[in-house]
């Protein structure tokens, strides 16, 4: 047996809480978890330059096998050396299936046991995902963490659907792995779905885990069901992966989630919401989401956030940003989203130093109420 291109380490456990303070071994250097990853759908992370995202310290970026197979094509990444040197990025990339993007953004959906069929949302051309094809791009692509292909349905579909649904990722899981071709330098997890099924959630654990994948997401989650019921999943979910593997809570990326699904013992996670609300002006702080357009900040000549010691904060001020947004001067979205992002990046680092020190339940008390959540 070879080395699994991607490995985990356990350094420390949370004394009062499923926080795990640890760290990932990658082909591309090892980082430490619990991470949070910006997302780059399109090779790039929108408005951020890579040399910004190592300035503030990101780990994995995120890139995807849906948009990047339609454009410009994962055999042109592969010519260009594949998506690390493509875009200039020599830290962890990991690329979502595409199955999550078929259903979100193609049209005219049809799935079988094969695959899924569609239009795509570019040229309306009909297409054809299977998982061996999502294997095919994604080694081309060449990502550190590839994820195998899987049916996202809606959180409040059927019991019957569900479990019908579940079996066929795992079937597409097992089918993955076969046709996986870079084992060595590529590390493929599966993703455990069944909504809010707990019989169901074992049930795909179970057939996923039974594979020995190097880690494993947990994915159907934040698609519109409450907080309290998330929670609820991943409480009895995330005890059923093995502790030795990462697991990846995907496409989570609010604050209270973040620190939620830590304690649930959760190491990755992902999403756009910094850049997504960023670009539209909202900015995250210490003390909870300002609207940054908003006409009370016109003559505001502090920083975005007091507390947070980035470049942008240090050097611009909300009525110079706020001017910026108004004037729409495209330089307002790169501030609001480097400055969002390294809010996030730096709260993470904060949970791990709360993790080292058993401190968890506190950290989430102190973010919590600053932020203006209930800490229950
Ligand atoms: N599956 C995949 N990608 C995803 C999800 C999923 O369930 C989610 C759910 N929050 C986000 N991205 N493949
Ligand atoms: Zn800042």
């Amino acid at each position: 047996m070879t080395e699994p291109a991607i490995k985990y380490r356990l350094i420390h456990q949370d004394k009062h809480t499923g926080a795990r303070l640890g760290e990932i071994i990658t082909p591309h250097g090892t980082y430490p978890t619990p991470m949070f990853m910006p997302v780059g759908t399109q090779a790039s992370v929108k408005n951020i330059s890579t040399r910004e995202l190592k300035e503030m310290g990101a780990e994995f970026i995120l890139g995807n096998t849906y948009h990047l197979w339609l454009r410009p094509g994962d055999e042109l990444i592969a010519q260009a050396g594949g998506l690390h040197k493509f875009m200039n990025w020599d830290q962890p990339i990991l690329t979502d299936s595409g199955g999550f993007q078929v259903f979100s953004l193609a049209g005219n959906r049809k799935l079988t046991e094969e695959g899924v069929t569609f239009r795509n949302h570019l040229n309306g051309d009909v297409m054809f995902l299977s998982p061996e094809k999502a294997m095919s791009i994604e080694n081309n692509l060449g990502s550190d963490v590839m994820m195998s292909l899987d049916e996202a349905i809606p959180y409040f579909e059927t019991y019957d659907y569900v479990k019908k649904s579940v079996e066929r990722t795992s079937r597409w899981a097992e089918r993955g792995l076969k046709a996986h071709r870079r084992p060595n330098d590529q590390g493929l997890f599966g993703i455990v779905q069944g909504a809010g099924f707990e019989k169901l959630r074992k049930q795909s654990a179970h057939d996923l885990v039974s594979l020995d994948f190097p880690g494993y997401a947990v994915g159907g989650l934040s698609v519109g069901e409450s907080k309290i019921e998330m929670n609820r999943v991943l409480d009895f979910t995330t005890p059923l992966l093995p502790p030795t593997k990462p697991r990846y809570l995907m496409g989570v990326g609010s604050v209270d989630s973040l620190i939620d699904g830590a304690i649930r013992g959760i190491d990755m996670f992902d999403c756009v919401l910094p850049t997504r609300i960023g670009r539209k002006g909202t900015v995250m702080t210490h003390k909870g989401r300002l609207v940054i357009k908003n006409g009370k900040y016109k003559a505001d000549f502090t920083p975005l956030d007091e507390d947070c010691d980035c470049y942008v904060c240090q050097n611009y001020t909300r009525a110079y940003i706020r001017h910026l947004f108004n004037a729409n001067e495209l330089l307002a979205q790169n501030f609001a989203s480097y400055h969002n992002l390294y809010f996030l990046l730096k709260m993470m680092e904060e949970l791990r130093v709360a993790i080292a020190h058993d401190a968890v339940l506190e950290f989430k008390e102190k973010v919590f109420s600053e932020y203006g959540f209930n800490a229950s």
